[in-house]
């Protein structure tokens, strides 16, 4: 008998697996394929924590679950190396972000062996690697020869803690995504990728692909797709006009003035000596003011232009005012204001004293709206739209909230923009031969004084070409240019002549299951958007990157907090490890501790139930080595009833034996748990098939059993308890194929009776339920059992007494 003792198990599995190439996957195979992937980490210097090692236990379960049913299994992992937690670091302790980054991968790809996680190590890549981003670089010039990168002045977020430019997808509440602190805005030249061509197809797409509503949802929000129409107004005594937008062009007899932006370019022009004071401190006011402060505040507040402009619809002259509630960087930047249907007008109109119209009653009909009144309003947009551009004065107009992808950082640790500039300052590619542009090793990382990356202040930031001498792009591009495409790149990651192979990238790809936490309106955004462009540049021939998405919940801190490095409540994976549990029980543990996609706080009690589990999982087999399954070991009492005493790493239990012959209920609860489990893995319900092996496990230990029922098991554990399932198939000298379910012993429900003789129990017997209704059925099995033989002595029974529906037969002799 030995002891459950996974410090032993595991690292002896380990060993095995390594050696081996274990999970190496073979490009091209006839098996079918499946990719699972878990967003691949930033190797932070505090290691993975256990919210982590959630992403890829739960990806880690699904690749073995594949491999054991013969699939051809990809389960990479990467690094995703780049970005400011690196160049902090470098700019507190002078250590370079490529040796801290190189030592945190080392320690991170400790921690994924320790956990068993099966990964293919061949393919391992490095963002921050010459050979990798050598091919981001390459990709950032196919986006900028098809116009889908382009540098623009524009107003940007800028962090004044991180010193850098912030995406609008970074910006959280006003505030930096990664410091939390205030963000600014501030006019600079930039580098954007145009996400924005794609923004139907993004939206479009979202409904073939199987991913959680919350997060389509999310995307579907963030790319803010509004269908309406473009109005010209014609300003009241000048040759000019203003463009509004509008989502309710039926609302147009019920507008009463037009609100510009105080930024629009016209408000000057419209301005006149006597309201000019107030316009120009007003202007100036809300340039202070971020787009959300000016969306939320319910205090409306404007100033009046002194010019008017002319309905078209009714012919009226309605006042132009500028107000911060109209954001320029939206639609046009001018509205016409329809107080009645718009809360925010009424605000506005209630503040100023402004006419407010109804224009559609209770039940959606027009009222006075000229000859349109009495009709749905819901039938007039379309008719209005049509009016407006018989009349010349606007047109059908799609916008959206989604802007273009800001992917210039003014930060060193990046991939360097492979772009130089000339004497004029015209931009020029570096040529494809000069790739990769290497990011030169410095010591002085601090950024410049006018907020350049460090790379400014090195004289030899310089290329040459044509001949002529040029100053390379300062800028480095944003970590998520990096993550956009490493999905593809798993399928051929050490390609040195191409960023990918085609058939192997088609191979591979899509994913078939990415597992991870979040960036639902970033990463998944941008690798969706890439997906399409490689499409188009006839480097794939697919546009879904990602089939499934499996999106955790987080592993909470056991008082239901959110675990953080600041509060010092982070739960390092392997400390639990080496508490004794070992990585099985850590594994099982975190699949079973809830649905996936939940919020679990953790539970140190809860563990060691699991480690209990997997105790008993061990000590079946364990039990069992000499090859004699459900034994009965003799009892003191030297009764028929018998039962076994085992003793199991320090705790007693009891298993108690009922019957020496093999029975139909085990059978039917192994089918039924193979069963069970491999439906459960396929909708990846994680927790519910944990639970079906422990109560399996507990029927296993109530009745007898044979060696076909410890082979399911072990099968069956092997996703969630690699190393522990391994051991127990070595011993039991079995494969590690998947177990099949036979439909035939599902049915078979069984019934216990028991055998009373002269009122003492002899015996407990097992019936099919469709048998145990049959009183015949009932007598005769009772009396073929050996242990009631044995008692009978040979003698017929006087009388056999089956009380109704109670499990008991009486047999009564002489
Ligand atoms: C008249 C109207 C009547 C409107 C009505 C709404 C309701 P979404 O759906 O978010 O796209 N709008 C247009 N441009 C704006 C800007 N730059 N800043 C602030 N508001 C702006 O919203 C579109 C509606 O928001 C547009 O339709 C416009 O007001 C306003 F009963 O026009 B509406």
């Amino acid at each position: 008998m030995k002891r459950y003792n996974p410090s032993e198990i595991e690292p002896k599995w380990q060993a095995i697996w390594e050696e081996t190439n274990a999970y190496q996957a073979e490009d091209f195979s006839d098996r079918p394929k499946k990719y699972v992937a878990g967003q691949f980490p930033y190797p932070s210097g505090a290691g993975l924590h256990v919210g982590h090692s959630r992403i890829y236990t739960i990806t880690d379960a699904l690749a073995r679950f594949y491999r054991a049913q013969q699939c051809n299994v990809l389960n990479p992992i990467g690094w995703d190396t780049f970005g400011l937690p690196a160049e902090n670091y470098a700019i507190k302790t002078g250590r370079s972000p490529q040796d801290v980054t190189a030592e945190n991968i080392a320690h991170f790809k400790t921690q994924f062996k320790r956990l068993g996680i099966s990964i293919d190590w061949s393919r391992e890549i490095n963002t921050s690697d010459p050979e990798y981003y050598k091919w981001t670089q390459w990709i950032f010039q196919q986006l900028y020869k098809k116009g889908l990168a382009y540098r623009a002045e524009n107003y940007q977020w800028w962090c004044p803690i991180d010193q850098t430019v912030l995406a609008n997808e970074q910006v959280e509440d006003g505030r930096c995504w990664r410091c939390n602190s205030q963000v600014e805005k501030k006019k600079m030249k930039q580098w954007f990728f145009k996400i924005t061509a794609y923004a139907d197809e993004l939206i479009d797409n979202l409904s073939a692909i199987d991913w959680p509503e919350s997060v389509k949802t999310a995307q579907r929000n963030w790319i803010g797709r509004s269908a309406g129409a473009e109005i010209d107004f014609k300003i009241d005594g000048i040759e000019e006009h203003t463009t509004v937008f509008t989502t309710r062009p039926d609302t147009i007899f019920g507008a009463t003035f037009l609100v510009l932006a105080p930024e629009h370019p016209l408000v000057n022009q419209l301005t006149n000596d006597g309201t000019r004071e107030k316009v120009d401190q007003y202007r100036e006011e809300s340039l202070r003011k971020s787009d959300l402060e000016r969306q939320e505040n319910r205090q409306k507040s404007g100033a009046f232009t002194g010019s008017f402009a002319i309905n078209p619809a009714t012919g009226e002259k309605i006042p132009i005012w500028i107000a911060d509630y109209v954001l320029m960087g939206y639609g046009t930047g001018s509205i016409m204001a329809v107080p009645a249907h718009d809360e925010r007008d009424l605000e506005f109109a209630e503040k100023f004293d402004l006419p407010v119209v109804k224009v559609i009653d209770e039940n959606g009909i027009m009222i006075n709206s000229v000859d349109l009144t009495g009709k749905n309003s819901n039938d007039i947009r379309e008719e209005i739209i049509a009016w407006i551009e018989r009349q010349g004065i606007g047109r059908a107009k799609t916008i959206y909230k989604m802007r273009d992808w800001l992917i210039s950082r003014q930060r060193y640790w990046g991939a360097p923009i492979p772009i130089a500039y000339d004497k004029d300052g015209r931009e020029h590619l570096v040529p494809e031969d000069q790739l990769p542009l290497l990011l030169p090793t410095i010591t002085d990382y601090q950024p410049d004084d006018s907020g350049r990356s460090a790379l400014a202040k090195l004289p030899d930031w310089k290329t040459t070409i044509n001949g002529e001498d040029m100053q390379l792009e300062t800028d480095t591009m944003d970590g998520f240019a990096c993550s956009s495409w490493y999905l593809l790149r798993y399928a051929d990651p050490h390609n040195s002549q191409k960023a990918w192979d085609k058939d192997k990238c088609e191979y591979w790809n899509p994913v078939d299951a990415y597992v991870g936490a979040d960036h639902a309106t970033t990463h998944q955004l941008y690798v969706r958007f890439w997906t399409y462009v490689f499409r188009d540049l006839g480097l794939l021939d697919f546009s879904e990157p990602i089939t499934k998405f499996i999106y955790q919940g987080y592993i909470l801190a056991p008082d239901g907090t959110k675990m953080s490095k600041s509060k010092g409540n982070v739960i390092d994976p392997l400390d639990v490890v080496d508490q004794g549990y070992g990585a099985d029980t850590l594994r099982t543990y975190i699949l079973f501790m809830g649905p996936y996609e939940a919020d679990v706080a953790w539970d140190t009690r809860a563990i060691g139930g699991v480690y209990r589990f997997l105790n008993r999982c061990w000590t079946l087999v364990d039990r069992n080595e000499d090859g004699h399954f459900g034994r009965i070991e003799p009892s003191a009492a030297g009764e028929n009833h018998r039962s076994a005493i085992l003793r199991t790493s320090g705790q007693d239990e009891i298993f108690a034996a009922r019957n020496v012959s093999k029975n139909d209920h085990i059978r039917s609860s192994r089918h039924k748990t193979i069963k069970k489990v491999t439906e459960d893995l396929h909708r990846s319900s994680f927790n519910t098939a944990v639970a079906a092996l422990m109560e399996y496990v507990n029927e296993l230990y109530k009745v007898p059993h044979d060696r076909d029922d410890l082979i399911a098991l072990a099968k069956l554990l092997k996703p969630f308890a690699p190393h522990l399932a391994s051991e127990m198939l070595q011993q039991l000298k079995a494969d590690d194929i998947w177990p099949e379910w036979d439909e035939k012993y599902l049915t078979t429900d069984t019934v216990e009776f028991v055998v009373q003789i002269n009122g003492k129990l002899r015996a407990r017997i097992t019936l099919p339920t469709d048998q145990a209704t049959d009183e015949k059925a009932v007598e005769a099995a009772a009396l073929a059992d050996p242990k009631v033989q044995v008692a009978l002595a040979g003698k017929t029974p006087d009388k056999i007494i089956i009380p109704p529906r109670r499990k008991l037969i009486n047999i009564v002799i002489k």
